[in-house]
């Protein structure tokens, strides 16, 4: 039987019991099907979640670009890799075949080789949605050095924590990106972030918008003279299939971000096998996943799960409302898109819009469609199912994490009946539990409680950069022989999964992850501010809208109250970046806490939300006497 291909219900079943009964011959024949190995591994997997480690495929050797473009040469050299589709829907897209991608990655890969870049190196990606960004991942992976993307939005000081946490050697960015009708001064942002990075020596400059920037002697170069330069022909680094293939930062719910350390092997029979299913992607289909390349949407369902594949995936570089909001379906319609993959924030804002957008387009090339990022409410599931799906194409509600490498609970398109709002079922290989508040799992169905896993999965991080302990006490401690995901969870009678959001302090705002602490930290920078509490709270588009609770230093503040909120949202701009601004700004007196003195966030959260019938018992805080001033100035 191939286990590649699930085509059926019962089929699904079937694999999934022998995924869960035989886990390792599961994992060892997908991983047997299907690649190129240099060496075969000795043992499947080791695995022990109170270290925690896990090691999969041990032993074996492989490049993960030889799998994603090399092997596909032979039968589907002219094939499209890339479609790249730029921000003006004037510029013509360009189509980029697996035989111009191989020389591509491997000009650039030579590029870095010449810049002294080896095996382990750690290179920051800074880059927008061009096929440089996807070209770098897939060059770093070459020769065997570890890419480090920083999304494109995030601030020099978010850019320069992260290169300074991995010391990255390189950073590969532009001079400049669009972004609808803007344009954003990268090169600028790059600059400021370096001054405080010791371990760059290189910086990689490619010519996206022509814009004036300045080249620091001895560190900056333009790429592409370099390229044209370079040799389309680059043998791929044997890498150990343990060896780090990148590392992504996500918001922690404390602290700095965590650099989440994804390896080789795992990770691309993981991507590789789940992509295959969850889009049901048939040779000769066009997939777009809307994400950036800068999250892990982008690196697992972009790049390496498409590619492993042998599909033509796009690149799209603007946004859904450029040059207005018909966008997404003028790009489906002009490439004949069939399986597009989404996040909720993105369909509940161009569900606000005239409908004549989408009924302009002939989608009649769609066959799946994706959502992921955070839970998909009611409204927007129906609008998409019956606007852009017209009930014909199922919509797979894709469950998962930065963490997780790869999509864990999911329906099957055309396999597992779908229900709105629910992930449904978990994909072969993975082993939900629900836990209670004692640590006991919960069994049975009809019930709710905290999301965990039980068995490792190939794909799932192996550690966070330079800090094991974090990895053990954030995932591995909460729950005796678990791995903790940080959400809550339900399970309906026929045993489908709702996912129903973070129990931690982390806040989803149209689908970034942000924690609190970090937001807090740059409010209390302001020098009026003496205290800060941020919380989320329902909003109609973005899904959480942030929602910060200010105390001042000084008590009647004379100062003009829109001005300070401006400067604490430019404060949060310039530590984290403008995705973490705050909505609402309310200015109180004081923060609920606790005696031990930790902040009641519960009890700010259900204000926020303008849900305050029943805050619980607030008689044992320190202060409840603020409770109600901050209800009664409540915004
Ligand atoms: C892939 C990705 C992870 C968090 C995760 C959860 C939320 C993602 C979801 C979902 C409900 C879905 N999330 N997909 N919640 N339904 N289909 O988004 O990774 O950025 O690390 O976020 O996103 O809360 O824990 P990441």
């Amino acid at each position: 039987m191939s286990n590649y291909h699930i085509k059926h219900l019962e089929e699904y079943y079937q694999v999934y019991r022998k995924s869960v009964r035989e886990p390792e011959n599961f994992w060892e024949e997908v991983a047997e099907e299907h690649f190129m190995w240099r060496k075969r591994w000795d043992k499947v997997l080791t695995w022990d979640f109170k270290k925690p480690e896990i090691k999969w495929f041990e032993g074996a050797q492989l490049n993960i670009t030889e799998n994603c473009i090399d092997r596909h040469l032979r039968t589907k050299g002219n094939k499209t890799a890339i479609i790249f589709e730029p921000n003006n829907p004037e510029d013509e897209a360009e189509h980029i075949s697996y035989q111009q991608l191989h020389d591509r990655v491997c000009q650039m890969a030579n590029v870095m080789k010449d810049k002294g870049i080896k095996r382990g190196d750690r290179v920051c990606v800074y880059l927008p949605m061009i096929p440089e960004l996807a070209i770098s991942l897939l060059a770093c992976a070459r020769i065997g050095a570890i890419h480090s993307v920083v999304f494109a939005g995030f601030s020099s000081k978010a850019l320069s924590s992260r290169i300074n946490d991995s010391e990255c050697k390189m950073v590969i960015t532009a001079d400049g990106s669009y972004r609808g009708a803007k344009s954003i001064d990268l090169k600028g942002i790059v600059d400021e972030g370096l001054e405080s990075c010791p371990s760059v020596k290189d910086v990689l400059v490619v010519n996206r918008i022509g814009s004036d920037i300045t080249m620091k002697e001895g560190r900056d170069v333009w790429l592409q003279p370099l390229l044209d330069k370079a040799s389309p022909n680059c043998e791929p680094e044997i890498m150990n299939a343990e060896d780090p293939l990148f590392i992504l930062y996500t918001s922690g719910s404390t602290g700095k971000p965590k650099g989440m350390v994804h390896t080789t092997g795992g990770y691309m029979v993981y991507t590789a096998y789940t992509f295959k299913n969850v889009f049901q992607y048939q040779d000769g289909d066009v997939y777009w996943c809307t994400a950036d390349i800068g999250w892990i949407t982008g690196h697992s369902y972009i790049v390496y799960g498409p590619l492993a594949n042998g599909a033509t995936t796009v690149m799209f570089e603007g946004v859904p409302q450029y040059p207005d909001f018909g966008r997404f379906w003028e790009i489906v319609e002009k490439h004949k898109v069939n399986q597009f993959y989404t996040a909720p924030t993105a369909i509940r804002a161009l569900a606000k819009q005239n409908i004549s957008f989408v009924n302009d387009r002939d989608l009649s090339s769609l066959k799946v469609l994706g959502s992921v990022g955070e839970p998909i409410n009611e409204e927007a599931w129906h609008w998409y199912n019956d606007n852009i799906g017209k009930h014909k194409s199922p919509i797979v509600d894709t469950w998962w994490q930065t963490e997780t490498g790869g999509i864990m609970i999911t329906p099957i398109p055309f396999v597992t009946p779908t229900k709105p709002t629910y992930a449904t079922l978990p994909f072969p290989g993975i082993q939900p539990a629900l836990m209670d508040e004692n640590g006991e799992i919960i069994k049975g169905n009809q019930v709710d409680g905290r999301l965990c896993i039980k068995f490792p999965w190939p794909a799932i991080a192996r550690t966070i950069w330079g800090n094991h302990e974090r990895y053990k006490d954030t995932y591995f401690s909460a729950y005796d022989n678990m791995y903790f995901t940080g959400d809550g969870a339900l399970r309906d009678e026929v045993g489908y999964y709702r996912i129903t959001g973070r129990v931690d302090d982390v806040i989803i705002v149209s689908g970034h992850n942000l924690g609190t602490a970090p937001i807090e930290d740059a409010v209390n920078e302001h020098p009026a501010v003496a205290e800060s509490a941020i919380v989320g709270f329902p909003h109609d588009v973005k899904g959480n809208a942030l929602y910060g609770y200010v105390t001042l230093k000084e008590t009647g503040e004379s100062r003009d109250q829109n001005n300070l909120r401006n400067e604490i949202n430019q404060l949060i701009t310039d530590r984290i970046g403008p995705i973490a601004k705050l909505d609402k700004i309310q200015f109180t007196e004081g923060l609920p806490k606790t005696r031990s003195g930790k902040i009641m966030r519960r009890i700010l959260r259900k204000i926020a939300g303008k849900d305050v019938s029943n805050l619980g018992d607030t008689s044992t805080l320190l202060n409840p006497e603020c409770v109600q001033d901050i209800i009664d100035k409540s915004l």
